[in-house]
């Protein structure tokens, strides 16, 4: 039987394309600024986002944790989503590398209005008090289901944020999937905040690697973190040019990997004790309610192992199943015949 892995497209493994580019790459010392792969690939993103300048990191969580620092001085305060990956997933490293303190907000299907974002900053006038400056978002949203927050909230809440001075940082790991979902493009979206950060490891398939975009002085600032961290990296190029494959052909491909979220929400929903929001489902993840199956996730878990099935436990009751390259047509459809027996069944014991 195979094993059905929806428990992340970071699982993506390269394609024999970008194998090749990694092989032919043309590289240099990039602590030099001469590996002309990265070079070329910080190019592209800037341009993609709109963005002056642009640089090379080694993950997502780098990529965020360098815009906080460099928007940031210690003392300072980020305002996010109360379900953000800033904050709920990267090892409180504002805090421990920082000194900065993050506020969470809660947000609707992991948009923040700008409303509840005007209630939470601070009073600059009033020495208790810490100054906000910078407001995280992340497009789509990761815990509220792969949700894209649409272009129209992002230039609300940047007016909002420029009128105060608070910069505005976002965590765009699947911008791509936003942009692929909704038709708004990369640069109208980059138009909304100071900084982005897009990975190349999950629905793009490169193997490794983000790229943090902004202004060529908070580019600079972010090398300066980068460095001091560890992260200088030499003949980065082999890294990166697969990265810069997947930027130029990996994009559009997504749609597929969304419409078999979407098949595979409505066989779920169909599955007793199952419940997902189909019409929630805009992208590539799906969140599925276990609560009425009277099992515990890892219970769950431990069926769908059975039946050669994974997925991710995101929370009591909830189960995330994401859709990405590996997974065909056919799998969603053996998927739910897979579950259909599960259910009538029982879970067989494997060997
Ligand atoms: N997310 C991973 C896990 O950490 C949950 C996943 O499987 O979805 N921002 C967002 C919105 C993310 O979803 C992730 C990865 C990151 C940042 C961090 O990226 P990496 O793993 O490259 O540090």
């Amino acid at each position: 039987m195979k094993i059905l892995d929806f428990r992340s497209d970071t699982l993506t493994k390269p394609t024999e394309e970008m194998r090749k580019v990694m092989y032919e790459a043309e590289v240099g010392d990039d602590v030099y600024g001469e590996d002309p792969t990265v070079r070329r690939l910080e190019e592209r993103a800037a341009e993609l986002l709109g963005h002056e300048d642009a640089l090379f990191a080694t993950s997502g969580t780098q990529g965020n944790q360098l815009a906080i620092l460099s928007h940031c001085r210690p003392g300072d305060e980020t305002i996010v989503e109360a379900d953000a990956h800033i904050f709920l997933y990267e090892g409180g490293a504002p805090a421990a590398l920082g000194g900065i303190q993050l506020r969470p907000v809660e947000g609707k299907n992991g948009r923040l209005s700008t409303l509840s974002v005007r209630r939470a900053v601070r009073d600059a006038s009033d020495i208790h008090q810490p100054r906000t400056r910078l407001i995280c978002v992340e497009n789509t949203h990761n815990k509220a289901g792969g949700r894209v927050i649409p272009v129209e909230s992002l230039r609300e809440l940047y007016a909002f944020s420029r009128e105060n001075g608070i910069r505005v940082h976002m965590d765009g790991a699947r911008l791509f999937n936003a942009v692929v979902a909704s038709g708004t493009s990369a640069k109208e979206f980059g138009q909304c905040v100071d900084s982005a950060q897009i990975c190349l490891s999950k629905g793009l398939s490169a193997p490794i690697g983000s790229v943090l975009t902004g202004s060529k002085e908070f580019i600079a600032e972010a090398r300066r973190w980068r460095k001091r961290l560890g992260g200088g990296m030499r003949q980065a190029g082999v890294i990166a040019a697969p990265g810069l494959y997947a930027l130029d052909h990996m994009v559009e491909r997504l749609a597929e990997d969304h419409e078999h979220a979407k098949m595979l929400a409505e066989y779920l929903n169909e599955i007793p004790g199952l419940h997902v929001d189909v019409e929630g489902v805009e992208t590539n993840i799906i969140l599925c309610d276990i609560t009425d199956s009277g099992m515990t996730n890892e219970q769950f878990q431990q069926k769908l192992a059975d039946y050669h099935i994974q997925a991710s436990n995101f929370g009591e009751g909830i189960i995330r199943f994401v859709t990405h390259r590996h997974i065909t047509r056919e799998d969603v459809e053996e998927v739910y015949g897979r579950l259909l027996q599960l259910v009538q069944e029982g879970a067989p014991t494997l060997h």
